[in-house]
C-alpha cells in the first residue's frame, strides 16, 4: 500500500514551536476549579498545545489513534474491536510513528451493579499494560492528555456504513467522506469545540468532526489517516464498523495473546480454583508465562482442573426467546450428563442470571459453585473484573460448555486455546430445549508467528 513517506509525513501540518505551553498542572487545576468552557479561552487554544507537544522525548512527533465503540456493545465485543484497531495500528506503524490510546471503560449496559463507580476505568484495571505493549504501543487516555498537551482530539471520524448498502456480489473495500446518516452525538459549544461522550471525560473537546462511510477491514483506514489528514490525534468513533484484517490469523492471535488479564484478577481466580475446585497449575498442567511472547503450548497438552466449567448466559438471551438457549432445567440436565461422562465431581458456573433464576439453578444443581463477589470485591474489581475472574476460572476447567453465540463464551474459547487445552473440551455449547440442528462452535485454531 502506498503511503506518505516517513519523516515528511510525520511532520505535516505542525507549524513551528509556537509559544511555550502553560504548565500542565495549571490546566488541570483550571479544569477542576472552573467550568471547563470558561477555563479555556483563546490563550489556551488547542492548536498551540498540539504544536508545542508537551513533555518527553517519547511523545515527540508521534500521532495518536483513539477510538470508541457503539454504546450498547458489551465488554467482550469491545475486546474484539481492540484486535481490529490494533491491526490498523500495525499497518500505520509501517509508515509513521503512531500510538494507540486505550478507550477508558465505562457506562456499559451490562455493568449495572449499583453504587459503584464504573466510568473512566483505565485498561490497567482489567488488562496487563506491559503485555499489550509487547504487541503495539498503547497508552491510557490520561497519559494521552498529559503528553499531547491537553484533552483535545484534533479530528473525530464517525464511522458508518453506506446509506445505499451494497449490491449483492459486488463486495469491495471502500471508504468515503459522506453526510452523517445518524444524528451526530457531538455538538458544538460556544467556543466552536465539539463536545460529546468521550468516555466520560467531559473536558475533552473535538476540533473537527466528520462522518466516513466505510466498508472493509480495519486497514482501509490507513491511507486516510496517513494522507487525508494531518491531525496529530485522530479518533475513530463507532470503530466496530471496521472488520478484521485477518480474523484468526497470526496477527489476530498475537494481539489476542497480548490481552493478558491484569495480574490481580488472575490471582483472585487462581485462589478460588485452589480453595473450591482443587485446581492448581501444577496438577492441571496449565502453566502460564508472564511473557505471552514466550508462551506456546501444544494443543491438548494442558489437562485443566478437575471440574466442569459452565458459562450460562441469561438475561437478554432468555428474554429474546431464543431457540438456541436452554431452559434452566435443560441446562442442569446437560451439566449432570457432562459431569458423569467426564467423571467430574465439581462444577463451576459463570452466569449473569438474575437472582430468581440463579436460585432456581442452585435448587436443580446444589453442588454447583460460582464466584460470588462481596460488595468489597465488586467495588475493587468492578463488573468487568468479576467477568474476567469468571472467564479465567472457566478457562482452566477440564471441560467447558458455553452459550450459543455469546461473545463472553467466545473469549473463554480463546483463553483455553492459549492455555493449550484440547479443542474437544472447549468448543461446546448448550442447545435449546427444542433446537433441532444444534451446531457446535467453530474451532479457531491458534496461530503463532
Ligand atoms: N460475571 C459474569 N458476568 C457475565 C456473565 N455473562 C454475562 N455477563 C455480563 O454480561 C455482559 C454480557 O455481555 P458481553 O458478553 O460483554 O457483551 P456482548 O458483547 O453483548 O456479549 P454477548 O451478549 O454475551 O454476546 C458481560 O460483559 C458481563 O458484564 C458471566 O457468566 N459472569
Ligand atoms: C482522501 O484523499 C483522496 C485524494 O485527495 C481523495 O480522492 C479521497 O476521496 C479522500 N478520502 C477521504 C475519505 O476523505
Ligand atoms: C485434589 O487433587 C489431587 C490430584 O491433583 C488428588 O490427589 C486429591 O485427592 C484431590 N483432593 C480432593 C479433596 O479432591
Amino acid at each position: 500500500m502506498a503511503a506518505a513517506g516517513g519523516e515528511g509525513g510525520r511532520r505535516r501540518g505542525r507549524a513551528g514551536p509556537g509559544p511555550p505551553p502553560p504548565p500542565l498542572l495549571l490546566l488541570l487545576l483550571g479544569m477542576a476549579l472552573c467550568p471547563p468552557a470558561s477555563a479555556l479561552g483563546d490563550e489556551f487554544s488547542p492548536g498551540q498545545w498540539a504544536a508545542a507537544g508537551a513533555a518527553g522525548s517519547a511523545a515527540k512527533g508521534r500521532r495518536y489513534l483513539l477510538y470508541d465503540v457503539n454504546p450498547p456493545e458489551g465488554f467482550n465485543l469491545r475486546r474484539d474491536v481492540y484486535i481490529r484497531v490494533a491491526s490498523l495500528l500495525k499497518t500505520l506503524l509501517k509508515t509513521e510513528d503512531w500510538v494507540l490510546v486505550l478507550p477508558p471503560w465505562g457506562r456499559l449496559y451490562h455493568w449495572q451493579s449499583p453504587d459503584i463507580h464504573q466510568v473512566r476505568i483505565p485498561w490497567s484495571e482489567f488488562f496487563d499494560l506491559p503485555s499489550l505493549n509487547k504487541n503495539i504501543p498503547a497508552i491510557e487516555y490520561e497519559q494521552f492528555i498529559a503528553e499531547s498537551g491537553g484533552p483535545f482530539i484534533e479530528q473525530v471520524y464517525v464511522l458508518q456504513s453506506y446509506a445505499e448498502g451494497w449490491k449483492e456480489g459486488t463486495w469491495e473495500e471502500k471508504i468515503d467522506e459522506r453526510p452523517c446518516i445518524d444524528q451526530l452525538l457531538y455538538s458544538k459549544d460556544k467556543h466552536e469545540y465539539y463536545r460529546g461522550w468521550f468516555w466520560g471525560y467531559e473536558e475533552t473537546r473535538g476540533l473537527k468532526v466528520s462522518c466516513l462511510s466505510v466498508q472493509g477491514s480495519a486497514s482501509v483506514m490507513a491511507p486516510v489517516l496517513l494522507k487525508n489528514t494531518s491531525a496529530r490525534s485522530v479518533m475513530l468513533d463507532r470503530a466496530e464498523n471496521l472488520l478484521h484484517d485477518h480474523y484468526g490469523g497470526k496477527d489476530y492471535w498475537d494481539t489476542r495473546r497480548s490481552m493478558v488479564f491484569a495480574r490481580h484478577l488472575r490471582v483472585v481466580g487462581d485462589e478460588f480454583r485452589i480453595k473450591y475446585l482443587n485446581s492448581t497449575d501444577g496438577s492441571d498442567k496449565t502453566s502460564y508465562y508472564e511473557d505471552w511472547t514466550k508462551m506456546k503450548v501444544k494443543l491438548g497438552t494442558a489437562l485443566g482442573g478437575p471440574y466442569l466449567g459452565v458459562h450460562l448466559r441469561r438475561r437478554d438471551f432468555v428474554w429474546g426467546h431464543r431457540e438456541d438457549v436452554p431452559s434452566l432445567k435443560g441446562a442442569a440436565k446437560k451439566i449432570r450428563s457432562l459431569m458423569k461422562i467426564h467423571k467430574l465431581e465439581r462444577v463451576f458456573v459463570a452466569t449473569d442470571a438474575v437472582v430468581e433464576e440463579f436460585e432456581e439453578l442452585k435448587r436443580l444443581l446444589p453442588e454447583m459453585v460460582r464466584f460470588e463477589p462481596t460488595w468489597e470485591d465488586l467495588e475493587l474489581y468492578k463488573d468487568g473484573g468479576i467477568a474476567i475472574i469468571d472467564q479465567w476460572i472457566c478457562a482452566h476447567a477440564r471441560y467447558f460448555i458455553g452459550t450459543s453465540v455469546s461473545t463472553f463464551s467466545f473469549r473463554i474459547h480463546e483463553e483455553r486455546e492459549i492455555l493449550g487445552l484440547d479443542p474437544k473440551t472447549t468448543y461446546n455449547r448448550f442447545c435449546g430445549d427444542k433446537e433441532k440442528n444444534c451446531e457446535q462452535p467453530t474451532h479457531w485454531k491458534i496461530a503463532y508467528r
